[in-house]
């Protein structure tokens, strides 16, 4: 089913970064090649006169969730340093926001809602829907689009914009999200004028 994008739509691309990508750190199979699609959903949302958002994780060099302290991860987007860059192909407009998470030492955080001001921008903004694109869907995407859900806002996950660790974690994370009433969808679904084909 087509949804068309409003001025009330944000699209939040999740933690497109250098070190989830092939040659980082901490890498989810096929982020990359998530960019050229990524690319033209900001040219659709901005031609819609949607917002478009991008989350990062932004790491102390000893985050909790680093196997250095324990945690379950190699070190991975240690803020400020070239791991932790957008991947260079992603053209984020000049207006996109920014918002970076996980940045205390002693707390995980997936959500691009935890201990952010995303869900005081979106209000701000008059937004309703939330677009999710991006990496991983198992992790971030999850915990943003569950987070999103609870705040109220219709959510959308661009099942073709996204990419997770494993499999079995995938398929766990979109039934989570459409337990809780979201909505998968696909890039071509996402359109300027429901009825109309793309451009
Ligand atoms: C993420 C694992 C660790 C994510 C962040 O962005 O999904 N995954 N930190
Ligand atoms: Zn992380």
């Amino acid at each position: 089913m087509q949804v068309a994008v409003s001025s009330k739509s944000a699209l939040l691309i999740v933690d497109m970064q250098r070190d989830f990508c092939e040659d980082g750190s901490l890498p989810v199979r096929g982020c990359s090649s998530l960019i050229p699609l990524i690319n033209s959903l900001i040219k659709l949302f901005k031609a819609g006169g949607g917002k478009v958002v991008a989350s990062r994780d932004w790491h102390p060099s000893d985050h909790i969730s680093f196997s250095t302290r324990g945690g379950p991860w190699p070190p991975h987007c240690i803020k400020n340093t070239s791991g932790a860059e957008f991947h260079p192909g992603l053209k984020l407009p000049k207006d996109a926001a920014v918002i970076s998470k996980a940045t205390e030492p002693d707390k995980e955080a997936y959500s691009a809602f935890d201990g952010t001001e995303l869900h005081y921008l979106l209000s701000k903004w008059g937004i309703k829907k939330v677009f999710i694109a991006g990496v991983a869907t198992d992790y971030c995407v999850k915990s943003s689009a569950l987070d999103a859900l609870t705040l109220g806002y219709e959510l959308y996950l661009i099942k073709d914009a996204v990419a997770s660790v494993t499999v079995e974690g995938d398929k766990k994370a979109i039934k989570e999200v459409l337990r809780k009433g979201g909505v998968i969808t696909y890039s071509s679904e996402v359109v300027l004028v429901e009825g109309l084909e793309n451009a």
